[in-house]
């Protein structure tokens, strides 16, 4: 079938930042797109979308939908949203004076872009953007925020961390998923472990949380936040002493397992089980399941990144299936984005600017402290006084959202928020450009979580006055007159420039096969094993292992983080909170807007254990006060056993005050390279209270 058929059926593919990049077909009559569905003979979607997107068309036509350009009311504050709608002529004249204006009197490094991953199509995301960013030579952005703490601890181990086929996991007998929520955030790989298990494979969770993934799995090891390396560490020593490590493996594939090992040996698995939480009849069970139980596959996505020690989490992870030599069968090995296979094919020939000097760069999650002027502690200069965000909602996402929300109300700030529909951020912008759906625009997607490359045809016309980001900044560069390379291309140039490749995964791939396919799988070998095909990307093409240590973050109990005072920040703030992304209905912040995707108690609730719950006398329903030095939020509590003593939980994604209010901003940094990797959001350290106490 063609893409674009006679019936009116036009095919595309979900832009959501989610793993599983769902095939979708879309029904037009008479201009109007009347019905959405997955796509039957797609291998991952198989005729399924999931609870967000069934009811997509209601965003696309959302009353609510922002349909012209707007401007601030003048005298009126920002946050309040007191807008006025105005043309784009005017509104790309005023945002093109502006930053102009900026630039003439600070440099170009006082314009600060700020995106993210609203949609993860190649060319909306920021192909374009970030060419007209590199002509203005604005600050640059490291947009770190998920995925980039994973890869690095993977990338040590492996130099390029390609990982397994998830469809691999189809042949696994034993499934660790560690640290990532699979029903909730990455579903449609749930038919495949299902499929597995039905063959008899062994689904274990590790997390410090009973998901809905634990309580569907086999084993659930509910290990204290943040102890992962501990727990490894554990795993590693036993599979030592009882005679499971493949040395054969370790030989011809590795560097540093002599390392790795002599750092288990010493360990004390009573005190393992201490740190953990986990027994050591449970680590010898884990260590023997994942050694014998072949093939043996580890799957993860970010979960553990968001933490202080994130980075070695990962690089843990990554070495366990060296030691067992999982990675020999097919269905055994690190299971983890599989965003490393396109990013090696799909490159735009239009060079970033990378100046590790200058232009200076900045890393999103310290968007607070960077428009209070200051970054890694020193001042910034020149000043950030304009910003530009688009496919990103920091007033909700970023952690420390109070200093966010303080710089975001800067009289002197000039912002632009590119948008779908009236954010926290928008009400905060002294113009908002209304923003296309993936229903409206071109765009080539590729995936994290399979190896399927799509092409998002525009189904409708932008409804209202909306515009593609690529046509705004193809719009401001022209009204700047600005030099830079590719400035004008139109999207179907952008699409085919980024399948122009001689890289053989992408041999026969084109915008015209895609055209009449809608999606094709890279040309990645079946049963790909990265290590064994020679894939591994380090110097000497072996895997790196080395030495290992546990080290709790700063902001955990046990931790050396101190905040004000010298008290430890654990004795005044006794609890761990940990915000995942808790809600069926919502795509980190979209669809919070929209009362129709709450869940039942219609609002975001505290999950505290009961025995934290009784200690401050709170019961089920209560309101309470949850807090720390860097805010304060009321909200009900659920006296739950899905925690554990020590640990609160509250959903990320909820509009207006919300979880990152308190959330911790630090970036891991363990290589010493200025600030790279995400935030911490999970090592925040809390403490609640009645709310009329
Ligand atoms: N506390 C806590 N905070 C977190 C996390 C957590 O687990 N806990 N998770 C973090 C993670 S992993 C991520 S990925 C980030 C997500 O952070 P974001 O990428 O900012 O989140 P989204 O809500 O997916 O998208 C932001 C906005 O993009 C807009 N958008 C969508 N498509 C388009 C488009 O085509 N054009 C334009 N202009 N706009 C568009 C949407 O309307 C939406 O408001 O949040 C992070 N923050
Ligand atoms: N429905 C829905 N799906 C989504 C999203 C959404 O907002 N809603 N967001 C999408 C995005 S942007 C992303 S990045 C992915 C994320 O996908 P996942 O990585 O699967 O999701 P998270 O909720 O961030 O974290 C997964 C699990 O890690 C656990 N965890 C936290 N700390 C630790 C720890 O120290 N050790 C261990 N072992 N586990 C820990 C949490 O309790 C949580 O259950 O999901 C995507 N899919
Ligand atoms: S949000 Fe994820 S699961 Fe839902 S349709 Fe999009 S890609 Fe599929
Ligand atoms: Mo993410």
């Amino acid at each position: 079938m063609a893409l674009v058929d006679d019936s009116g059926v036009v095919r595309g593919a979900c832009h959501h930042d989610c793993p599983d990049t769902c095939a979708w077909e879309v029904t037009v009559e008479g201009g109007r797109a009347v019905r959405l569905r997955g796509v039957d003979d797609h291998p991952f979607t198989a005729g399924e979308l999931c609870p967000k997107v069934n009811r997509y068309l209601d965003r696309v036509y959302d009353p609510d939908r922002l349909l012209t350009p707007l401007r601030r009311i003048p005298g009126s504050r920002k946050g309040e949203a007191s807008f006025e709608p105005f043309g784009w002529d005017e509104a790309i004249e005023l945002v093109a004076g502006r930053l102009s204006a900026a630039v003439a009197e600070h440099g170009p490094e006082t314009v600060l872009p700020y995106s993210f991953a609203g949609t993860q199509g190649l060319v909306q995301m920021g192909m374009m953007a970030d060419r007209f960013f590199d002509a203005l030579g604005a600050t640059k952005l490291q947009r770190h925020l998920c995925g980039v703490t994973a890869w690095l601890g993977a990338a040590d181990v492996h130099g390029s961390p390609f990982g397994m086929d998830p469809e691999d996991l189809r042949l696994s007998r034993t499934i660790l998923l560690w640290g990532t929520n699979t029903l909730v955030t990455n579903r449609h790989l749930w038919p495949t472990i299902e499929a597995a298990r039905a063959d008899g494979a062994t689904v274990v969770v590790v997390d410090p949380v009973l998901t809905s993934t634990a309580e569907r799995a086999d084993h659930h090891i509910r290990l204290r936040p943040g102890s992962d390396v501990a727990l490894v560490l554990g795993v590693i020593h036993v599979l030592d002493r009882d005679g499971l490590v493949d040395r054969d493996f370790l030989d011809r594939y590795t560097t540093g397992g002599d390392e790795l090992l002599a750092s288990a040996r010493p360990v004390d698995l009573a005190t393992t089980a201490s740190t953990t939480g986990v027994d050591v009849a449970t680590i010898e069970w884990l260590a023997h399941t994942f050694a014998t139980g072949r093939p043996a596959a580890m799957r993860v996505l970010i979960g553990l990144e968001h933490r202080q020690n994130g980075q070695e989490a990962h690089r843990a992870l990554a070495m366990l299936p060296a030691v067992t030599g999982a990675w020999r069968e097919r269905g055994g090995g690190l299971c983890r984005s599989t965003q490393d296979y396109f990013d090696h094919v799909l490159t735009d020939p239009v060079p970033r600017r990378m100046g590790d000097q200058r232009p200076r760069v900045v890393n999103m999650a310290a968007l607070g402290e960077v428009l209070a002027g200051t970054y890694l502690d020193r001042p910034l200069d020149p000043p950030v006084t304009a910003m530009v965000v688009h496919n990103c909602n920091p007033a909700t996402i970023t952690p420390d959202q109070n200093a966010v929300l303080a710089g975001l109300a800067r009289d002197d700030l000039f912002t632009v928020v590119m948008e779908q529909t009236m954010t926290d951020t928008a009400r905060y912008a002294d113009v908002v450009l209304p923003a296309t759906t993936q229903i409206e625009h071109i765009d080539l997607m590729n995936s994290w979580g399979h190896l399927y490359l799509s092409l998002n045809r525009p189904a409708i016309a932008p409804v209202g006055q909306a515009l593609p980001n690529t046509e705004v900044f193809r719009r401001l560069a022209a009204a700047m007159a600005l030099d830079g390379p590719g400035l004008a291309d139109d999207d179907e140039t952008l699409v085919r420039q980024l399948l122009d490749s001689d890289h053989r995964w992408l041999d026969g791939i084109d915008l015209e096969r895609l055209d009449v396919e809608g999606w094709v799988r890279l040309n990645v070998p079946e049963g790909f094993t990265p290590p064994m095909d020679g894939a591994t990307a380090t110097p000497d093409g072996r895997l790196r292992l080395g030495r290992l240590e546990y080290r709790p973050g700063d902001e955990l109990p046990g931790g050396s983080g101190t905040g004000e005072g010298t008290a430890h920040l654990s004795d005044r703030f006794p609890l761990s909170l940990l915000s995942r992304k808790q809600h069926l209905r919502f795509l980190n912040s979209h669809y919070s807007g929209s009362v129709a995707h709450h869940p039942a108690e219609g609002e975001p609730m505290l999950e505290v254990d009961p025995v934290d719950a009784e200690a401050r006398g709170i019961h089920d329903g209560d309101r309470v006060r949850v807090f720390n030095d860097r805010g304060s939020l009321e909200v009900r509590a659920m006296v739950s056993d899905r925690v554990q003593p020590g640990l609160v939980t509250m959903p990320f994604g909820w509009w207006g005050p919300g979880v990152n209010a308190l959330t911790n901003p630090t970036v891991g940094d363990p290589g010493g390279n200025g600030g790279r990797g995400s935030a911490a959001f999970h090592d925040t350290l809390v403490e609640i209270e009645g709310a009329s106490a």
